[in-house]
């Protein structure tokens, strides 16, 4: 009979790095907002998502930790698209991500009558605001995180080539919006989506915290990364194309009249204003089946 081997102790599987064009991607999609999008079928259909909305590809090893943070109030119909569209696309994009949604709290009871609800209700959104609390939030739910991709809620790519991961400069991704006929609007524009490295964000000092309301910060974040030194890198215009889920624009968040001021300051107030300065208070961490909400009380304008 056989002399009995010693049996080999538990082994970790290493798999392969995953490669640098990921196989099995499509190109162009089809993308529509009309058939309605419940949760259940979007869970039904991403099996392979854990709790909190995170991913790891099943048979490589990706060289990024992606954090895929946006920033979000009354938005739940624009947010089952989001979700649907996008997380078939991030698995085929082989990624290791976690979807994180940061909710801005709504200060007082919502009453249905409209004009106590103005008195009494929800504050000034602040976008750029709720994302640099989704950059320190994220990184407490797991350290690994290297790489931010910031995403309006209602924006969704036309072409999985578009990989949304960090590279040696801040990227751009939405630069081929229907709402601009596909066209970047103006040569700054930074807005829609958005990605930078840990690093990347740490030397811009972050998001600017004090633009309240629609607009501006997006330009504030386009400063910051020319000032820093660094230069912004796009995808290919036919394939950095999006669609915007058509919206009015929501209340409480007002075109700010102060923005065109603002961003001619960046220089001076991005010392001060950034992820070294935000202030806030997480009311609730959820983790969701597709997505960890993170419910935040950011506070209103001075
Ligand atoms: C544009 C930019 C956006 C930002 C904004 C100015 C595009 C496609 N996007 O968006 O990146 O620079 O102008 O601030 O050009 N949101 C909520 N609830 C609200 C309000 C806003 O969830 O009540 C979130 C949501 O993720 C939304 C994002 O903030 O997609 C931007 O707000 P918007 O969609 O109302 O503004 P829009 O489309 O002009
Ligand atoms: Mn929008």
């Amino acid at each position: 009979s056989e002399t009995p081997s010693v049996r080999p102790g538990p082994t970790v599987p290493t798999l392969p790095p995953c490669p640098d064009l990921p196989p099995g991607l499509v190109g162009r999609l089809l993308i529509e907002f009309t058939s309605p999008m419940p949760l259940e079928r979007v869970q039904r259909e991403n099996p392979g998502v854990l709790l909190g909305g995170r991913y790891t590809p099943p048979d490589c090893t990706p060289a990024q930790t992606v954090a895929v943070i946006i920033p979000f109030r009354h938005r739940e119909h624009h947010l089952r698209y989001w979700l649907h569209y996008l997380h078939p696309i991030l698995r085929r994009q082989r990624l290791h991500y976690g979807i994180y949604v940061i909710n801005q709290f709504v200060t007082g009871p919502v009453l249905t009558c409209s004009l106590l609800q103005h008195q009494h209700g929800e504050d000034t959104f602040n976008r750029a605001k709720l994302l640099n609390v989704g950059f320190l939030e994220a990184l407490k739910e797991d350290a690994a995180y290297d790489c931010f991709i910031f995403s309006d809620v209602d924006l969704v790519p036309m072409d999985d080539r578009n990989l949304y991961r960090c590279g040696d400069q801040p990227r751009h991704f939405a630069i081929a919006m229907d709402k601009f006929g596909f066209r970047l609007p103006y040569a700054g524009y930074f807005g829609g989506v958005s990605g930078l490295s840990k690093t990347q964000f740490l030397r811009i000092n972050g998001f600017p915290n004090e633009y309240w309301g629609w607009g501006g910060e997006d330009d504030d974040i386009f400063n910051r990364i020319s000032l820093t030194g660094m230069k912004i890198s796009r995808p290919d215009i036919r394939i950095g194309r999006y669609r915007m889920i058509k919206h009015d624009r929501d209340k409480h968040n007002e075109p700010n009249p102060q923005r065109f001021t603002k961003i001619q300051n960046t220089k001076l107030t991005m010392k001060r204003d950034g992820i070294g300065s935000v202030r806030y208070q997480v009311l609730e961490v959820s983790r969701q089946p597709l997505f960890t909400n993170i419910t935040v009380d950011i506070g209103r304008p001075p």
